[in-house]
């Protein structure tokens, strides 16, 4: 039983006291309990790998900052590992792959990934759902297909994804073949991690926005919908689809809860856009290096245009290393505080 069910239940579009928050990146570089956990492992791989440090900084923005939910610490790119493309995290750098996809062939290299491979995010989830006692839900997640499409092909982030969309145009047929590994092998790992414990599960499709309209549905949207349509109604789905304004009304209808936005969407004309589900974001992370008063009323005005209804506040993406925790607490606090008109 959870103490704290804001989350789930404004996922499902039921009545709340007050708008749920929690914020994207919320375990990483802004809190100093963060840096000494990460310190204790071997490099970010291992890190990741440990379920008794990754249980440790999940909980830490819960306790540290207030939130109204926790979301498992792990990485998108343990997929990728587990369909048999091992990856490095490069100190300031980033994510890399020694190896890469770059043809159609190079799809000999991978196997659709077996959960039990993740074991190591399963357990944390186990131990992290002991250690909340059920103070607040427990976020799940996973990179959207085409997202991780982008490492496997990149090898790394990229500012342009050309590599990734170069490969999409030039070799479709391997593109969906790919995506459909990364879909089956997906859908397994996050019903694993409902069975685990997790409480609604968010798909991260971060460089969507490099897409276009036309590509994104043929190489984002159906994998996607099949994504959403086979963990709900078991749990709520939320699928964040970075800088894609024309995703937001096709993903209302693809049986997912929630869709998250980025600081460029207009919550008035998303909400037109998409009427049905439940509306997360959207803050720019950069709001947070305002003054305080800024913080303050920019994130009232953001609270009154989403409205107390089917709403979920976050930021429109991660939090920066460098933002000060005072700040990100004030926006915490601020948005808790906040009074909704009858
Ligand atoms: O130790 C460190 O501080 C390294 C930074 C870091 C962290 C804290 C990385 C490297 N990953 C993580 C954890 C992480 N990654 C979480 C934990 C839970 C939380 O949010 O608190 C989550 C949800 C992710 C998901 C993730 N990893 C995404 C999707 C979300 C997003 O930011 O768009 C992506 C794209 C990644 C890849 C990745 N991992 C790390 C970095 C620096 C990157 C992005 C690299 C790039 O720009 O391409």
């Amino acid at each position: 039983m959870l103490k704290n069910d804001l989350l789930l239940r404004a996922a499902r579009g039921e009545a709340v006291e007050r708008a749920p928050i929690w914020l994207m990146r919320q375990a990483g570089r802004v809190l100093t309990e963060y840096k000494a956990t990460r310190a204790r492992a071997k490099n970010f791989v291992e890190f990741v790998k440990s379920p008794d440090l990754a249980c440790e900084v999940t909980i830490q923005p819960v306790d540290i900052l207030g939130v109204d939910a926790a979301i498992i610490f792990s990485d998108i790119l343990v997929i990728p590992e587990a369909m048999g493309l091992p990856y490095e995290m490069i100190e300031a750098k980033g994510p890399w792959f020694p190896s890469t996809i770059k043809h159609v062939g190079d799809l000999e290299k991978l196997h659709v990934a077996d959960p039990a491979q993740l074991q190591y995010v399963t357990d944390a989830i186990r131990m992290t759902k002991k250690e909340l006692n059920g103070r607040v839900p427990l976020i799940g997640f996973a990179g959207a297909p085409f997202t991780i499409l982008s490492y496997m092909v990149e090898g790394s982030g990229s500012k342009t994804f050309s590599k990734a969309k170069q490969f999409l145009y030039a070799e479709p047929a391997a593109a969906h073949k790919l995506l459909d590994m990364i879909t089956e092998s997906t859908i397994a790992y996050l019903h694993a991690q409902v069975d685990a414990g997790a409480d609604l599960v968010q798909v991260f499709d971060s460089w969507a926005g490099v897409l276009g309209e036309n590509q994104f549905t043929h190489f984002s949207l159906p994998y996607l919908t099949r994504i959403a349509q086979a963990l709900s109604p078991r749990v709520p789905v939320t699928l964040f689809a970075k800088d894609a304004h024309y995703a937001v009304a096709p993903l209302s209808k693809t049986g997912c809860s929630v869709i998250g936005l980025d600081w460029t969407m207009s919550p008035s004309n998303c909400r037109t856009a998409a009427p049905n589900v439940t509306l997360q974001g959207n803050a720019d992370p950069c709001l947070l290096y305002a003054p305080d008063a800024t913080i303050v009323s920019s994130t009232h005005e953001m609270l009154k245009a989403f409205g107390k209804h089917r709403y979920i506040c976050n930021l429109g993406h991660g939090l920066y290393p460098d933002l000060e925790r005072e700040k990100v607490k004030l926006f915490v606090d601020t948005v808790k505080a906040y009074h909704w008109e009858a």
